[in-house]
């Protein structure tokens, strides 16, 4: 495919104020008739031909101004249409028909289930009728919808519904209209039978809306959480943001084919059926907050991405980095912020950065692609909004809420640029962001090293900063950065800092810069708490002590820095353990263990206080971050070390870890709020010390809170560990839970995924069985993600075996996946972007497998990939 870069972009040559869609639904084809009225702009080259985007469309009319217009004035080619010498104002109407039946790649109309259902963006809506497929064409959109009233009574689109008939043959027709011009890409259609939870909502300035969540008349009783996250978020975004809803009518849908978590179509999201029901006998506490935070980010996008959208796909971080610090903030603000901060950062750090420094890494603004649909990334994602969030760092809260208002007031109904968002935070805030701009077009996660020592009486700390080279970009420059911080003296109290204050935010613009902090004739170096919050999105380098980490997790009171304390503490011994000869491993671990223990007791002792918080400090680093961070990928290694380490630490708090299960068990019914999720992931977490510990007395444990688990973290937590340490029971509980949930998609997800990840080579095996499930099925991406997504990014002792068998396991099936769905294809393979950091052996293989998957021809989206990872 063609390489697409940002400086070759170019406006529209003409506007398309009215869109009118006609969409008659039948069994095996749709048709489509689109009316557009068309205006040459007065910028606009004059001898320009218009292009229209569309793809496999079979064109059966083409009328301009009410005649059909010549087939020497026009040629399709199966990607675009040129129609040559139109008048600078016309009327064009199209009428083509598709296949939505038949699509299984899940862009544009397609069917699940039974229902019609969209996905447009990116480039999705081309795959429905010809248009400018583009997000700097905004356009009002009356869509009228036609199909079989009994079997589709409900059709839906944007807007208003402002008509409705019937018509012959038992059908029926509706039609919306969508008063807010919108790009393509937030154009949707649902037609289905399904069942709707109603509510109300009152916005600040009295107007009332109506809610609407529809599902499967089945789930309908797993629809309450999201309405009630629904209301939340539209409350906060009016109280943090002074942002209102803007149309009479919000609807959400869930369905069960879903290339991503969810969609933001204006007025009209559709879901993913993950990120929407939420029920406690099926749905996890991860998943009722996953149902939150994925309904606030598509609720917010309603502002940061339908009012104000982007000018062109290479501006995706604008609306979706805003979007994504919008929705971390509201949920921080439902639950615990110091808790959400800690889990976003160990996103960021287990996912991101690893993007950042192997083959993918992209600016958060790239300057070029291939396919857009790749660029839906954790960079462009969770990197961008931790750039937003260092803008709100820089301009504090009052000035960044300046900057939000100018940005939505000015550029309302606009299409505009991760620039534009910039300087309207210089200008509320009189700031210099000029060289803040580079953390867009610098992709890689820098370095920042810190050195501090006593001179003069001053404490003098020196920082260093370097971004590594990426593809592409051999040399970086130094960027902005706030970096908070508070010194702490010997008695653990922060010690006054010039400004008058005991936490500081220090901003770094050069190479290497150094601060002076006087100590008042105190002679003792302090301990430097650094990047609190997790102020800027860098790798830390400071050379910290042990006992420095073990001061700081006992005294810090910022919740991200004694995280990342404790983290580097489980580093640095499991580090240790890794050069230590095989049967000595345990004797090694005993001794971490202990030199540990007396941090993990204190943790426990105060876990009253902030259970969740606890149970993230307690918890060891996943295997792949543990690796992530040595010279080679040494994934064996790394799992033998980091099991003897949590089974000593297991067996030596055992009766700790007995206790926190019985203060952590919760009486009442289940509810998903932070001090109830937080107490049953305490109790998962000693449960799971107990399990590496090899306690006798657990699988019995496990099995009574299996059976007798009224939610399904409970459940899940319990089956999990019988399954993943082999405990007696395992397979029986395996049945039971299949037999129960044999008609619940998200749960027997679940079950796919408890299985993929048991450690070990001989998980391929299994996970071939599960491939050969009457239960897995290649079009449903949830179900693929279950099972492969799994393998690959949560299970490194199967998926790195060394034979090399779930490389070829992997790379099988993403040439079958390539087939039926190339975008969930193209993103599966990111898994495989470690491949320069394995040993050689392993490299080869990988390398073997992914260049042989190369050998017939493959999707656009699937060879983009493959072929930077292999470069
Ligand atoms: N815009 C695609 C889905 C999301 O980020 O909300
Ligand atoms: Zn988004």
């Amino acid at each position: 495919a063609d390489l697409i870069r940002l400086a070759d972009y170019q406006a529209p040559v003409f506007h398309v104020p009215r869109t009118s869609l006609d969409v008659a639904l039948y069994d095996d084809y749709s048709r489509v008739t689109t009316t557009l009225e068309l205006e040459r702009r007065a910028d606009a080259d004059p001898a320009a031909d218009y292009v229209f985007d569309g793809v496999e469309l079979a064109l059966c009319r083409l009328e301009v101004d009410g005649q059909p217009w010549p087939k020497a004035q026009y040629d399709y080619d199966g990607e675009r249409l040129v129609i040559r010498g139109l008048p600078e104002r016309c009327t064009l109407l199209t009428e083509v028909t598709i296949k939505p039946h038949l699509n299984t790649a899940l862009e544009g109309l397609y069917m699940s289930r039974g229902m019609f259902c969209t996905q447009c963006e990116a480039e999705g809506f081309r795959r429905i009728t010809f248009y400018p497929d583009r997000p700097d064409v905004l356009s009002r959109f009356v869509t009228t919808i036609r199909a079989d009233k009994a079997r589709f009574p409900l059709l839906l689109s944007n807007g208003n519904p402002v008509a409705r008939g019937e018509e012959a043959d038992g059908r029926h027709w509706v039609t919306w209209e969508d008063p807010h011009p919108k790009p393509s890409y937030l154009f949707a259609l649902v037609a289905g039978d399904l069942a709707c939870l109603e509510d109300q909502y009152q916005t600040g300035s009295g107007r009332t809306v109506s809610l609407q969540i529809y599902a499967e008349p089945r789930d309908l009783d797993k629809l309450d959480h999201a309405m009630r996250s629904l209301k939340a978020a539209m409350a906060w975004d009016e109280r943090v943001y002074g942002l209102e809803y803007d149309l009479d009518i919000y609807m959400i849908v869930a369905v069960s084919h879903f290339n991503m978590g969810a969609m933001e179509n204006k007025g009209l999201n559709i879901f993913n059926t993950a990120c929407v029901l939420a029920h406690p006998a099926t749905t996890t506490d991860a998943g009722f907050q996953r149902v939150e935070s994925v309904v606030g980010h598509e609720y917010f996008h309603n502002w940061s991405g339908n009012r104000v959208t982007c000018r062109d796909w290479f501006q995706l971080s604008l609306k979706e980095g805003l979007t994504v610090f919008r929705d971390q903030c509201f949920s921080a603000d439902m639950n615990s912020a110091a808790v959400k901060r800690v889990e976003d950062v160990d996103v960021l750090r287990a996912v991101q950065f690893p993007e950042d420094q192997g083959p993918m890494a992209h600016p958060v603004r790239p300057a070029a692609y291939q396919k857009i649909d790749n660029f839906y990334t954790v960079t462009i994602y969770e990197k961008g909004a931790e750039l937003v969030r260092m803008q709100h760092e820089l301009l504090g809260a009052e000035r960044f809420r300046a900057g939000t208002d100018l940005y939505f007031r000015r550029f309302d109904g606009q299409a505009v640029t991760t620039d534009d968002f910039l300087d309207c935070m210089a200008e509320a805030s009189g700031l210099d962001l000029q060289q803040f701009r580079r953390w867009y077009d610098q992709a890689g996660t820098p370095h920042l090293a810190v050195q501090g020592h006593i001179e003069q009486g001053d404490y003098v700390l020196t920082f260093r900063q370097w971004t590594p080279p990426t593809p592409g970009q051999p040399d970086k420059q130094p960027l902005m950065m706030p970096v908070r911080l508070a010194l702490f003296g010997a008695d653990g109290q922060r010690l006054p800092l010039p400004d008058g204050s005991t936490e500081t935010v220090l901003v770094l613009t050069q190479e290497e810069q150094s601060f002076r902090f006087p100590l008042h004739g105190q002679k003792e170096a302090p301990v430097p708490s650094l990047l609190r919050g997790f102020s800027a999105p860098v790798e830390l380098d400071y050379a910290f002590t042990t006992e420095q980490l073990h001061f700081l997790l006992a005294h810090d009171d910022d919740g991200y820095s004694r995280w990342d304390a404790a983290q580097r503490l489980y580093h640095a011994a499991v580090t240790r353990l890794l050069s230590v000869p095989g049967e000595a491993v345990r004797a090694a671990a005993e001794d971490e263990a202990a030199a540990l223990a007396p941090a993990l007791r204190q943790v426990l002792a105060r876990a009253d206080d902030d259970a969740a918080a606890a149970a993230l400090l307690l918890t060891l680093p996943s295997e792949q971050a543990l690796a992530d961070r040595l010279p080679e990928l040494d994934v064996d290694g790394v799992h033998r070390a980091r099991e003897a380490l949590r089974a000593a630490i297991g067996e030596q708090l055992s009766s700790l870890w007995w206790q926190a299960e019985q203060n952590n068990t919760l009486a009442g019914p289940y509810r998903p709020v932070a001090a109830d999720i937080g107490r049953r992931s305490l109790r998962h977490c000693a449960l799971a010390y107990l399990a590496a510990a090899g306690d006798a007395r657990l699988a019995g444990h496990l099995t009574v809170l299996f059976q007798q688990a009224d939610n399904m973290t409970d459940q899940l937590g319990a089956l999990r560990l019988l399954v993943h340490y082999g405990l007696p029971g395992a397979d029986e509980a395996l049945d039971a839970f299949a037999r129960q949930w044999h008609d619940e998609a998200l749960v027997m997800d679940q079950w796919f995924t408890v299985q993929a990840t048991v450690p070990g080579e001989t998980t391929l095996s299994r996970v071939q069985a599960l491939l050969a499930h009457e239960g897995f099925d290649w079009r449903v991406p949830n179900r693929v993600r279950a099972v492969l997504g799994a393998l690959a990014n949560a299970n490194p002792t199967a998926f790195h075996a060394a034979s090399g068998e779930g490389y070829r396991l992997y790379a099988d099936a993403l040439g079958r996946l390539d087939a039926v769905n190339p975008q969930v294809a193209a993103r599966m393979a990111n898994a495989c972007a470690r491949l320069p950091r394995l040993p050689e052996g392993r490299r080869a293989l990988l390398g073997g497998a992914l260049r042989g998957l190369l050998k017939v021809p493959r999707s656009a989206n699937l060879t983009e990939v493959l072929e930077r990872i292999l470069a």
